[in-house]
C-alpha cells in the first residue's frame, strides 16, 4: 500500500503544528508549502530531525513551488493572514480571497483527487472560493471550524462541571463567526443533555448562557491574549481529526463547513456553512440533517445570511 501524502499549504503557526501532529500520529508523509522562502524547508527539516527521538516514520519536505504537492491525498490550507487584536475574521477577506484563488489553481493542477480542508478565515466564504477556484467536487472540499468551536465549548463545559472533557459532547452549527449556533440540547455529559443538567442543579441557565457566549468569542479571547496572531494548537488538532477521519475511512460525525444544497437545512440556495456531516473515504459522505426548533432555525438562518453577504463581497473580488 502506498504511503499517504499530506500537503500543508501555508507553513505558519497552524501549518507547523499540523506538520508536527501528522508525524506524531504517523498519518503520512508531509510536504510543507509556503510563499515565504525557507520557512517550509526549515520547519520541515526541524520536525524531520525530531522523528528519530519520537520513534516515528514520516518524511518531511518543504517547497515554494506547487509542483511539490503533486498527487497529495489530503491538502490542508492555512495560507493567508490571521487577525490581529481588534480585527474581525471578516476583515481578512480582501487578502485571503486572492490567496484562495492561487491555492485553488495549484490544487487543480497538481492533486485534483485530494481531500481538501480549508482553515483560512473568514472560513465559510474561503471554502467556497477555494472550491470554485479548484473545481474539485464539493464533497472533497470542506472547512474546519465546527470541530474547533465545539472543542472550545466542550472544554468550557468540562471545566464548569469538573468532569473529563472526553465525556462532554457538544454541537455547534452555522458559520464560524459571531453568529455561530451552539446547540445546548444536543450537547451532553455522558449522554445527559445540558438542559437536563440545569434541572439537576449541575449548573444554571445563566452560567450556560455565559459559556455559550464565551464559545462564540473563543477566537477573539486567544487573539487578545497573544496579541501577535491567532489560535493555532486547537485549530491544528481539529484539522488533524478531520484528515484522520478521511484517511482512515472512520465515518466520523463532525460539524464542518460543507456545501448545503438548496432545500437542505431550510436554505433557499446552495451555501457553504457549518453542519454535521459524516466524513469517510468519500469525503463528505452524508449531511446529518437534524430537525431544528423555530428558534434554532432562525439563528442558523441568520448565520447563513452572514456568510451569504460575505460571499457577495468575495464575488466582487474575483
Ligand atoms: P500564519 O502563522 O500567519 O501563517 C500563514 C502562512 O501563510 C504564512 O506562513 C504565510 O507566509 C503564508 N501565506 C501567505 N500567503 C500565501 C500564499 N499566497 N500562498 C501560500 N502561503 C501563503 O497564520 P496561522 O497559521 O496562525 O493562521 C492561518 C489562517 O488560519 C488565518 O487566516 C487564520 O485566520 C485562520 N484560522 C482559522 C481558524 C478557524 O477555526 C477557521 C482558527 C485559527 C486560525
Amino acid at each position: 500500500m502506498a504511503r499517504k501524502k499530506i500537503a500543508l499549504v501555508g507553513s505558519g503557526n497552524i501549518g507547523g503544528t499540523l506538520a508536527h501532529l501528522i508525524g506524531l500520529k504517523e498519518l503520512g508523509d508531509v510536504v510543507m508549502f509556503d510563499i515565504a522562502e525557507g520557512i517550509p524547508q526549515g520547519k520541515g527539516l526541524d520536525i524531520a530531525e525530531s522523528t528519530p527521538v519520537e520513534g516515528v516514520n514520516a518524511r518531511y519536505s518543504g517547497a515554494n513551488d506547487y509542483s511539490a504537492i503533486k498527487d497529495s491525498d489530503v491538502v490542508i490550507v492555512t495560507a493567508g493572514v490571521p487577525r490581529k487584536p481588534g480585527m474581525s475574521r471578516d476583515d481578512l477577506i480582501g487578502i485571503n480571497t486572492k490567496v484562495m484563488v492561487s491555492v485553488g489553481q495549484g490544487i487543480k493542477e497538481n492533486c485534483p483527487n485530494a481531500f481538501v480542508i480549508v482553515i483560512t478565515n473568514p472560513l465559510d466564504v474561503m471554502v467556497w472560493v477555494l472550491q470554485q477556484a479548484s473545481g474539485l467536487p464539493a464533497n472533497k472540499v470542506v472547512g474546519m471550524a465546527g470541530v474547533l468551536d465545539s472543542a472550545r465549548f466542550r472544554h468550557f463545559l468540562a471545566e464548569e462541571f469538573n468532569v473529563s472533557p472526553e465525556d462532554v459532547t457538544a454541537f455547534v452549527l452555522g458559520g464560524h463567526g459571531d453568529t455561530m449556533v451552539p446547540l445546548t440540547r444536543y450537547s451532553t455529559v455522558a449522554g445527559i443533555p445540558l438542559p437536563d443538567l440545569v434541572k439537576m442543579g449541575w449548573t444554571t441557565q445563566e452560567k450556560l448562557d455565559q459559556i455559550v457566549q464565551r464559545t462564540r468569542d473563543g477566537g477573539a479571547e486567544i487573539v487578545g491574549l497573544l496579541k501577535t496572531g491567532s489560535a493555532f494548537y486547537a485549530p491544528a488538532a481539529s484539522g488533524i481529526a478531520m484528515a484522520e477521519a478521511y484517511l482512515k475511512d472512520k465515518k466520523r460525525v463532525m460539524p464542518v463547513a460543507a456545501l448545503v444544497k438548496a432545500g437542505q437545512f431550510g436554505q433557499k440556495d446552495d451555501i457553504y456553512v457549518g453542519v454535521p456531516v459524516v466524513i469517510g473515504e468519500g469525503g463528505v459522505e452524508r449531511l446529518v440533517e437534524i430537525e431544528l426548533s423555530a428558534e434554532e432555525q432562525a439563528a442558523f438562518d441568520k448565520s447563513a445570511d452572514a456568510v451569504r453577504s460575505l460571499v457577495a463581497v468575495a464575488k466582487g473580488l474575483l
